[in-house]
C-alpha cells in the first residue's frame, strides 16, 4: 500500500504551493525568466517564518547545512542562504587535521576562524568537525606519526583546536567512525592509524581532553552505515551502542551521537525500528541525537528530474518522520548546502549510471528550493504539531553563548 504521507506528482501539482512551483521549475515549464536574476518562484517563499531554522525552532530544533568556508566567502547568494535558513552550521572539510595541519609542528586557522566569525556575527551554531578521524589526514601523517609520538600528536591537536575556539562550538565531533564491523575485531573496533599507535583507549583519551579543553561544547561521537534495517548496519549500531555505553559506565565526558545520515533514495531493508530503538537506547544513557550529515542518494531512481526529486522528497520527510519523534533529536543538518558541489558527485563509484549529477539535496544548483525542502519543511511541523515527544529529555548542558 502506498505510504499515505508519500507524495505523488498528482499531490504536488495540486496541493502544496511550494512544492507545485519548484515542480514546474524542475520540469523546465514553470515560471517565466525574471530579467537577469535567474527564475522567479512565485508562490514559494522559503525566508524568514518559512525558513528551515523557523519551522526547526517550531519544533524545539536546529537545522542547517555543512558549509563549504570558500563559497560563503566568496559567494553572496550562497552566503545569503545560509543565513536565511541555518540556525547551526558546520564545516564540510575546514576543521579537519587535512585542513588545519600543514605540517607536524604547524597548525593553519585561516579559514576555520573566518567560519566561527562568521557564525558568531550571525548567532548560528557552530558544530566542530572533526577532532580524530582516520581519514582526511594530511601527507606528513603517514611518514612522521608513529607508536612514540602518536598519543602527544592527538592530544596536543585537541588541546590546540578544541581549546582555540572554546565556548564558541555548539557540539565537536570528538570521534568520527571508529567502528568498523568488517575489521573483524571482537569490539568492532576499526582498525585505524589511532587505535595501531595509540591503543583502544584512544577513544576515551580524546573525549577527556576535548571537555578539557572546551567544557562547554556537546561532545559526540558521529557515525555512519548504522541507519538501514539490514543485518549489517544492526551490528554496526550493536557496536556503536556498546562503545558508548561502556564510555559512559567510566565516565567519559560524552553528550551526542551524531547519525550522519547518508541515505540511500530506495534502500534495500528501508529504514524503520532497528534505528529508532538505537535512538531510544541512546537517550536512555543521556545522548542527544543530532543528524549530522543527511543527504538522498538519487542513484536507482530513474533519470527524469521531476520523479528523482519527488523521491528524494519522500526519502527525507519518511527518515525524519521515524526519527524526530524522539525528544532527544536535537538538529538536522544537510551534507552541503545545494546539489552544486555535493560530495556524491565527487568519485565514480557514487555516480549515476546514465551520466546525470546526483541531486541529493534541497537546494539545486541555482540554489532554488526543491520538493525536498517542502518534505524537510513538513516533517518540522509533524513535530510540532505532534506535541508529545517520546521521552524525557536527556540532561542539556546550556548551549554556549553566541
Ligand atoms: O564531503 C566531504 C568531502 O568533500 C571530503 O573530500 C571527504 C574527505 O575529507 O569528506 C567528506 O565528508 C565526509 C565527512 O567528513 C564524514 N562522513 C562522510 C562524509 C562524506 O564522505
Amino acid at each position: 500500500m502506498r505510504d499515505p504521507r508519500a507524495w505523488s506528482r498528482r499531490d504536488f501539482l495540486g496541493h502544496a504551493a511550494i512544492a507545485s512551483a519548484s515542480l514546474a521549475l524542475l520540469n523546465g515549464c514553470g515560471p517565466k525568466r525574471s530579467s537577469g536574476s535567474g527564475y522567479r518562484l512565485p508562490g514559494v517563499d522559503v525566508s524568514g517564518p518559512h525558513s528551515l531554522k523557523a519551522h526547526a525552532m517550531d519544533a524545539r530544533m536546529l537545522f542547517g547545512f555543512a558549509v563549504n568556508t570558500q563559497k560563503l566567502r566568496d559567494d553572496a547568494a550562497y552566503r545569503a542562504l545560509v543565513e536565511q535558513q541555518c540556525s547551526i552550521i558546520v564545516a564540510e572539510n575546514a576543521m579537519k587535521w587535512h585542513a588545519l595541519r600543514p605540517a607536524i609542528d604547524q597548525f593553519s586557522f585561516a579559514d576555520a576562524d573566518a567560519l566561527v566569525e562568521f557564525a558568531a556575527r550571525r548567532h548560528i551554531r557552530l558544530r566542530g568537525h572533526n577532532l580524530c578521524w582516520h581519514e582526511a589526514l594530511p601527507e606528513w601523517f603517514a611518514k612522521q606519526v608513529t607508536a612514540v609520538n602518536a598519543r602527544q600528536l592527538l592530544r596536543d591537536h585537541i588541546r590546540t583546536v578544541a581549546g582555540r575556539y572554546s565556548g564558541r562550538i555548539h557540539s565537536w565531533d570528538v570521534v568520527n567512525e571508529a567502528i568498523e564491523i568488517r575489521d573483524g575485531r571482537p569490539d568492532g573496533l576499526r582498525n585505524t592509524p589511532w587505535l595501531q599507535m595509540i591503543g583502544t583507549d584512544y577513544i576515551e583519551m580524546a573525549f577527556r581532553v576535548a571537555r578539557d579543553a572546551d567544557p562547554s561544547a556537546l561532545l559526540t561521537y558521529n557515525e555512519y552505515g548504522i541507519e538501514q534495517e539490514t543485518q549489517e548496519a544492526a551490528m554496526k549500531r550493536a557496536a556503536v551502542l556498546l562503545m558508548l555505553r561502556r564510555l559512559k559506565q567510566r565516565n567519559v565526558p560524552l553528550d551526542a551521537v551524531g547519525i550522519q545520515s547518508h541515505l540511500q533514495a530506495q534502500p534495500a531493508n528501508g529504514y524503520g525500528p532497528g534505528l529508532q530503538r538505537f535512538v531510544q537506547d541512546c537517550r536512555e544513557i543521556g545522548l542527544e541525537v543530532f543528524i549530522t550529515e543527511l543527504d538522498v542518494n538519487d542513484r536507482t531512481l530513474p533519470s527524469d528530474v521531476e520523479t528523482r526529486d519527488i523521491g528524494v522528497a519522500n526519502r527525507y520527510r519518511s527518515y525524519l518522520d521515524l526519527l524526530l519523534p524522539e525528544r532527544n533529536v536535537t538538529a538536522v543538518l544537510t551534507w552541503g548546502v545545494s546539489d552544486a558541489g555535493t560530495w556524491l558527485n565527487q568519485g565514480k563509484d557514487r555516480a549515476r549510471e546514465d551520466g546525470l549529477p546526483q541531486r541529493p539535496l534541497l537546494f539545486d544548483g541555482q540554489l532554488r528550493a526543491k520538493p525536498a525542502f517542502v518534505g524537510v519543511r513538513d516533517a518540522f511541523d509533524a513535530r510540532h504539531q505532534a506535541g508529545a515527544l517520546r521521552g524525557t529529555p536527556p540532561s542539556q548542558k546550556p548551549l554556549p553563548k553566541l
